[in-house]
C-alpha cells in the first residue's frame, strides 16, 4: 500500500520538485465540499479542493504544478462538456501563453521529402473538418485502482467530449510527403518541464493512426478557440485513442524512419500485452511484454446522482454517459439486483461514434438501499469488465460503475 504521502509526491512527480512557473494565479477558491469520486485514496481526500484556474468554472484540483484538473460529476449531464468545464491535464509545469499571431508548426523529419512552417492562418486556410470526440486520460479513474498505484489519482473526470474543428493532419503531412520509410509522426508541444531533469513530453503516432481522416490539428473546441489549458492555439485530435495523444500547444511534427523513444513512449504510457481487448495496434512500439496504449475501452456512468444519493420511494429516471474508441455504444443495460438480471437503457442523442452517449432509464425505486449498476456494449460486442483488470499504471478502468440510492 502506498502511504498519503507517497502518492502525492507520485502525483507531481513528473515535475520534479518546483522551479520556473509560467502559470497565472488562480482566482477563486471554494470551501465546499470536494464531489470526489468514492474510492479514491485518502490522501486525495485531504488534499484536493475546488478551485478555478482561469477562464474555468471550478475543478477538482489533484495538483497545481504541473496543472491536473479533474472536472466533477456533476459536469456530465450533458454530452457535450462546456469548455470552462473540460479537465485539465499536464505533464509540465511551464505552460506558455502563445500569441496566436507569431505561433507556428514546424513540419517536417528525416521521413518526409519535404518541410515547411505552418502559422495559424495557415492551418485555417486548408479544408477545415469537424468532429465530435471524447478526450479521455489514459489514468481516468487510476484512483480507484486496488491496490493503488503511483500517478495522478484521478476519479471518473479525467475527460471530456467536445466539438473540435480543424485541419487533417493527413492534408499537412500531404505538403511535406511522406516517404515510404516513414514509420511514426512525432509531435511535440510548446510546454516544457520546470526543471531540466524532466524529460520534454514528446508523442509519437503510428503512420496510419495520423493518416486516418479523424486525426486534427484542432484549432476550435465547441465553436470557440481553444481555452489555454486545453492547448491554445491549436491541439491534436485522435478521435478514439486516450488523450496521451492530444498534444496540446502543437509546436513540431516530425516524420521518422525509427520509433520514437524516450520517457513518455516508454515505459511511460504502456499496457501489458494481451491484457485487454484492444483493436488498434502500435506495432513499431510493441515489445514481447508492452504496447503502448492506444484506443480506449468501452465505458459507461451514470452522471445524473451521485453514489449515496437520496431519493423519493417511486418512479425515477437515472441518466448518464457511454462510450469507447470509435465504434460506437451499441446500447447500455442497468442492473437493479447486483447484476443478476439487465434492462436496456434508453439511448440519446447520437453526436457520432466518437461522441459521448448520453442513457436514461427508469426504475421503480423502493424505500431503503438501491443498487443500480450500468454497463455498455460498443459496436463490435466489447463490455465492461466486472471486476478491475490490474496494470501497474492504473489505465483502461472500465469497471461497471455501480451506485447506492437511498429511497425514502
Ligand atoms: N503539450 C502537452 N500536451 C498534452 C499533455 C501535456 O502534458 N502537454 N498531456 C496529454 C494528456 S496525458 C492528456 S490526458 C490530454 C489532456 O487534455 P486536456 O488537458 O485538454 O484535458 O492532453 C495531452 N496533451
Ligand atoms: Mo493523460
Amino acid at each position: 500500500m502506498l502511504t498519503r504521502r507517497s502518492l502525492l509526491q507520485a502525483a507531481g512527480s513528473a515535475a520534479l520538485g518546483t522551479g520556473a512557473l509560467a502559470l497565472p494565479e488562480i482566482f477563486q477558491a471554494s470551501a465546499d465540499p470536494v464531489p470526489l469520486t468514492p474510492g479514491v485514496p485518502d490522501g486525495v481526500k485531504a488534499s484536493a479542493v475546488m478551485e478555478a484556474l482561469p477562464g474555468k468554472k471550478p475543478l477538482i484540483k489533484l495538483s497545481y504544478r504541473p496543472p491536473n484538473y479533474e472536472a466533477p460529476l456533476e459536469y456530465f449531464r450533458t454530452p457535450i462538456t462546456p469548455n470552462d468545464q473540460f479537465f485539465v491535464r499536464y505533464h509540465l509545469s511551464n505552460i506558455p501563453e502563445i500569441d496566436p499571431k507569431t505561433y507556428k508548426i514546424e513540419v517536417g523529419g528525416e521521413g518526409a521529402s519535404g518541410q515547411t512552417e505552418l502559422t495559424l492562418d495557415d492551418l485555417k486556410a486548408m479544408p477545415a473538418y469537424e468532429v465530435v470526440a471524447v478526450n479521455q486520460c489514459s489514468g481516468n479513474r487510476r484512483g480507484l485502482s486496488n491496490p493503488h498505484v503511483p500517478g495522478v489519482q484521478w476519479g471518473y473526470g479525467a475527460m471530456g467530449c467536445a466539438r473540435w474543428k480543424g485541419a487533417r493532419l493527413k492534408d499537412v503531412l500531404n505538403i511535406i510527403g511522406l516517404k515510404p520509410e516513414a514509420v511514426e509522426i512525432a509531435f511535440n508541444g510548446a510546454d516544457g518541464p520546470a526543471y531540466e531533469k524532466t524529460p520534454d513530453f514528446i508523442k509519437s503516432l503510428p503512420v496510419w493512426r495520423a493518416l486516418d481522416e479523424s486525426t486534427l490539428i484542432a484549432y476550435e473546441m465547441n465553436g470557440g478557440p481553444l481555452p489555454h489549458f486545453n492547448g491554445a492555439p491549436a491541439r491534436l485530435i485522435v478521435p478514439g485513442w486516450t488523450g496521451t495523444y492530444w498534444m496540446k500547444h502543437l509546436v513540431s511534427i516530425k516524420a521518422l524512419t525509427k520509433p520514437q523513444g524516450g520517457f513518455w513512449m516508454n515505459p511511460a504510457y504502456r499496457i501489458p500485452v494481451g491484457e485487454f481487448p484492444i483493436v488498434a495496434r502500435f506495432v513499431s512500439q510493441e515489445t514481447a511484454t508492452t504496447t503502448p496504449i492506444t484506443e480506449m475501452v468501452v465505458n459507461s456512468l451514470i452522471t445524473s446522482h451521485a453514489d449515496g444519493a437520496k431519493v423519493k420511494a417511486g418512479k425515477i429516471t437515472i441518466s448518464g454517459l457511454a462510450w469507447d474508441g470509435g465504434y460506437g455504444i451499441r446500447n447500455v443495460h442497468v442492473s437493479t439486483d447486483g447484476g443478476k438480471t439487465w434492462s436496456t437503457a434508453t439511448l440519446g442523442q447520437d453526436l457520432g461514434r466518437y461522441a459521448f452517449r448520453p442513457w436514461r432509464f427508469v426504475l421503480n425505486a423502493k424505500r431503503g438501499a438501491n443498487s443500480v449498476m450500468v454497463n455498455a456494449t460498443n459496436a463490435i460486442g466489447q463490455t465492461q469488465t466486472a471486476s478491475l483488470l490490474f496494470n501497474p499504471a492504473g489505465y483502461h478502468n472500465n469497471v461497471m460503475q455501480s451506485v447506492t440510492l437511498n429511497a425514502s
